[in-house]
């Protein structure tokens, strides 16, 4: 199957521009079936006792957020197919065309009116430290995060567009050494429906925000370019991979092999040591 909407230079542009890049109708409503029926398959699977994940409500099928969906217990063909027919084209043009690893496959959960409200954060990099900017240059165009929401009217992540590629303002470490829920100056609320997928720098400011714990299950996944080395918020799943890795579909096997190909036996680094 093609991917239904493709990334132009002008998109790509954007992206660098701005740190995010939301792409509508990204996916069919046959995709986001088969992956909704992934998720119900994993909660069976966890309801008996042959994967565990978190809960908010095991009575109500209710998980808490999945990491790790590429694992044995957690696979499904639907997750590695999506990356392979649909993200893969993204990814790829988002960086630069050249070869890509994989790095984190999850998913974002809330509900059953349980709160779920993050301060606003960079991923990888301290706020407001020295060198902060030189650190977010240095691997500018390295790496893209997303969130791919399953369910309708995503309105749960906040982001400061534009705030990737320099350093934290007073404003900023003000607004979040003060209060998580205070406003940050520029941010804006995305507002996604089933299909659409927002490609986003982690280095952005950002946060989740659910206050009301509405029901939300979010793909949420991370690649980097191929040799990046594979680094301490990333490290530990060789092992495990490398148990099924041979029985994914291309796209999805090549991926997982080249983090396998780029983990460091020991000390990995953090994103500020590299
Ligand atoms: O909930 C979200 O959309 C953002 C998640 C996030 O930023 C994180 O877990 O670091």
């Amino acid at each position: 199957m093609r991917t239904q909407v493709s990334i132009t230079q002008n998109d790509v542009d954007l992206y660098n521009g701005l740190g995010y890049l939301v792409v509508r109708n990204a996916f069919t409503e046959n995709r986001i079936q088969s992956l909704l029926a992934a998720v119900d398959r994993l909660i069976d699977r966890a309801l008996a006792g042959d994967c565990e994940i978190g809960w908010i409500n095991k009575d109500s099928r209710l998980p808490a957020r999945v990491g790790h969906l590429l694992y044995p217990d957690k696979y499904d063909h639907a997750y590695a197919d999506w990356l392979g027919e649909d993200l893969a084209p993204h990814i790829e043009a988002l960086l630069g065309n050249e070869p890509v690893r994989h790095s984190l496959f999850g998913m974002l959960a809330s509900g059953g009116g349980q709160p779920y409200c993050q301060s606003w954060h960079r991923d990888l990099c301290k706020p407001g430290e020295d060198g902060e900017e030189s650190f977010l240059l240095r691997h500018h165009g390295e790496f893209v995060q997303l969130n791919a929401p399953l369910l309708p009217a995503d309105r749960f992540l906040n982001i400061v567009p534009a705030s990737h590629l320099r350093a934290s303002t007073f404003q900023e470490l003000t607004a979040v050494n003060k209060d998580a829920s205070l406003s940050m100056p520029g941010a804006i609320e995305l507002k996604l429906e089933p299909g659409d997928i927002v490609y986003y720098n982690a280095n952005l400011w950002h946060r989740g925000w659910n206050p009301n714990g509405d029901k939300r299950w979010t793909m949420h996944c991370a690649f980097w370019k191929a040799g990046c080395p594979v680094m301490k918020h990333e490290f530990g799943q060789r092992e495990i991979l490398l148990k099924h890795v041979d029985e994914m579909p291309m796209v999805a096997s090549q991926y997982v092999q080249n983090y396998i190909e780029n983990y460091p036996e020991s000390d990995p680094k953090s994103f500020l040591q590299l």
